[in-house]
């Protein structure tokens, strides 16, 4: 247990103090090395606790203090269908429009299996398509049970499931159980005044200081009933009560309705934050500002959710031995492994969001993403990772603009950075999430105006932004730096026109549809393709040991894998500039170049070396 007597030292060698202490050095983009240097490090907590605002010192104690355990870790990795998988994840109402409606529908999807397939997929997740108002594009659900109209019905599910079974592939669903829709029949009971169905839901009487993530309170006053209800999201996403033991049996019994069908399991959306605080304290001021949604303190890693998950983990999924990833932000590595290491039985893997933006910058920030911080948290994952633990890599999702628009400064380079992003996810210890559009390099979509944005965040934001005083076309510029609709335009399958889309199209004839990509040699839709079939034919990618090599030479990335007698070094450029090749002599397996310089590695090269092969008996 740790005191406002302790040393920051001995806080910072917690699980949990690390992960706070490393999340709030990267926001204000400090070195954290100091934590651990004289004089920092000898500090107590209660000599700066008057400089970190009211209440923080007591809530960085309770978060790093609620972690008691320490996780013993397995003697040898067990194999598991998902940490060989690659991952798919298709955002429906942009993949693919069968009916010509203008919005992406379950045959659509159907009709790209073979498509899937043949880049080497082994498992889709299907962002919700539920019956919903799509305030928040089917993140708000209304009917966990029937499917959106737009998209199909249930027996256009069932097929879906059944065609994706019948090529080998496996199929998760979204989750959406922190908030339901405010137009599902439990809240509309609850509204009624139903006292069961308000129990299922967070009334209070006032307010307090929580932010919501879609700009505003995160409170809405019901005039029915005289009380504010906690909405996290949009004022349309009403927050479940998850102390309510009634509610923890609908979600179980959500989850085995579909694992009954045949489902191979879920994303669970913000899973991290169902477990609230008791009494819902106020959020601390100084932290709010932070990280941008005062009160995420107060439930982003709640006192219940070990125990939350472990019962849905038991009476959910374990019956059908179904696979669960969680969607965690804000969580960090230590904090990672209590979710997710084999032994506490309660998520097989988390989306850790750390690497998504270096150190000092925030989503809606513009700037260039500097691929050495990628590196460095990357190794610092593994560093972390025993037998145990496992890990989803993931550039992208529905949720963030597109990872070559992040990183590119200069067009040119677009075919070969896109190339070396998927390579990287692709060789690294873990199991890779790609995103649809990554195949082809897609890359973020020239908006011209507001008019032209859907995303509910966006529109709210935009408002927040205006409201402080910030001129429109400024306001419109921080939007397009960090609008998600970046992720939501349509697919470009073969450069047809899509009528009446949901959302404008902008990528059309750009040489980078996918049937395009299909017929040009050298493509990244190709090399992608490539890169599956290597990877599943070498082990060593998906279980072998990852290790670090030449961790301090900067601009390049260099390491090996290795097992049971076989390896490879993978070496990366991360600049768009030459750097000294650091391997020589040794055979090519695999590269974004087709020519490559004896000496130096050219922009955002991405080599694959063999290193030792295993002499099969
Ligand atoms: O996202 C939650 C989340 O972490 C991101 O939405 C991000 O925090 C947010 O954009 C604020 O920065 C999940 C879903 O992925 C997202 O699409 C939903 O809008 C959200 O939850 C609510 O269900």
């Amino acid at each position: 247990m740790v005191s406002m007597e302790s040393k920051i030292s001995q806080i910072y060698q917690t699980p949990i103090g690390k992960d706070v202490l490393s999340k709030l050095f990267m926001t204000l983009n400090l070195n954290e090395k100091i934590l651990n240097r004289f004089p920092i490090s000898h500090l107590k907590l209660k000599h700066i606790s008057r400089h970190l605002g009211k209440g923080l010192p007591e809530t960085l104690l309770e978060l790093v203090n609620s972690e008691q355990e320490t996780i013993k870790d397995s003697d040898s990795i067990s194999p598991k269908w998902w940490k060989e998988a690659v991952f798919y994840q298709i955002y429906p109402k942009s993949f693919c429009d069968f009916d010509g409606d203008g919005i992406g529908d379950i045959k659509g999807i159907i009709s790209k299996l073979d498509y899937l397939k043949d880049l080497g997929i082994d498992c889709l997740w299907l962002s919700p398509i539920y019956d919903s108002p799509n305030d928040d594009n089917g993140y708000d659900i209304r009917d966990y049970r029937k499917i959106m109209a737009e998209m199909g019905d249930m027996d256009d599910f069932k097929s879906l499931l059944e065609e994706c079974h019948a090529r080998g592939m496996r199929l998760i669903m979204d989750l959406v159980v922190n908030h339901t829709s405010d137009e599902h029949e439990w809240y509309q009971k609850a509204l009624s005044g139903d006292k069961k169905y308000m129990d299922y839901y967070i009334f209070r009487d006032k307010p307090n200081n929580w932010k919501s993530f879609f700009s505003g309170s995160a409170w809405k006053y019901e005039e029915e009933l005289g009380k504010y209800v906690l909405h996290s999201f949009s004022k349309k996403q009403m927050d479940l009560n998850w102390e309510n033991p009634e509610v923890r049996k609908e979600v179980i019994d959500i989850v085995r309705f579909y694992h009954e069908m045949g489902v191979d399991g879920f994303r669970l959306d913000v899973i991290n934050l169902i477990s609230k605080k008791e009494g819902l304290p106020d959020g601390n001021e100084t932290v709010g500002k932070l990280m941008q949604f005062t009160g995420i303190e107060q439930y982003f890693y709640g006192p219940r959710l070990h125990e939350f998950l472990r019962e849905l983990r038991a009476e959910g999924f374990a019956p059908y031995n179904a696979f669960a990833v969680g969607e965690t932000p804000g969580v960090g590595i230590e904090m990672g492994r209590y979710l997710t290491h084999e032994s506490r039985k309660e998520l097989d893997l988390i989306f850790n969001f750390d690497h998504l933006e270096t150190p000092g910058h925030a989503r809606f920030d513009e700037y260039h993403y500097d691929l050495n911080f990628l590196k460095d948290i990357f190794y610092r994952y593994n560093d972390s990772m025993g037998n145990g633990d496992w890990r989803a890599l993931f550039f992208e999702n529905h949720d963030n603009p597109r990872m070559v628009s992040k990183v590119m400064k200069d067009r040119k380079y677009r075919n070969v950075l896109a190339k070396m992003l998927l390579g990287i996810l692709f060789t690294v210890k873990g199991s890779p999430f790609i995103y649809q559009g990554q195949e082809m390099a897609s890359m973020n979509l020239p908006f011209q105006d507001m008019s032209q944005i859907r995303d509910i965040e966006s529109l709210n934001k935009y408002q927040e932004l205006l409201e402080s005083g910030m001129e429109e076309n400024k306001a419109f510029q921080v939007i397009m730096a960090g609008t998600r609709d970046h992720a939501r335009g349509l697919i470009n399958w073969d450069d047809t026109e899509h009528a009446n889309a949901w959302i404008d199209d902008f990528t059309l004839h750009d040489g980078y549809s996918a049937k395009a990509q299909l017929e040009t040699p050298g493509s990244v839709l190709r090399f992608f393709k490539k890169m599956t079939a290597f990877r599943r034919l070498h082990p060593e990618l998906i279980y072998g040991e990852m290790i670090p090599l030449a961790r301090e030479k900067k601009d390049v990335m260099l390491f090996r894998r290795k097992w049971q007698g076989s390896s490879l070094l993978v070496e990366i450029n991360l600049t768009d500039k030459r750097q000294p090749r650091q391997i020589q002599k040794r055979k090519v397996r695999m590269s974004n170049y087709k020519n490559r310089e004896e000496r130096d590695l050219k922009p955002y090269e991405f080599t694959i070396y063999e290193e030792k092969r295993r002499k099969l008996r």
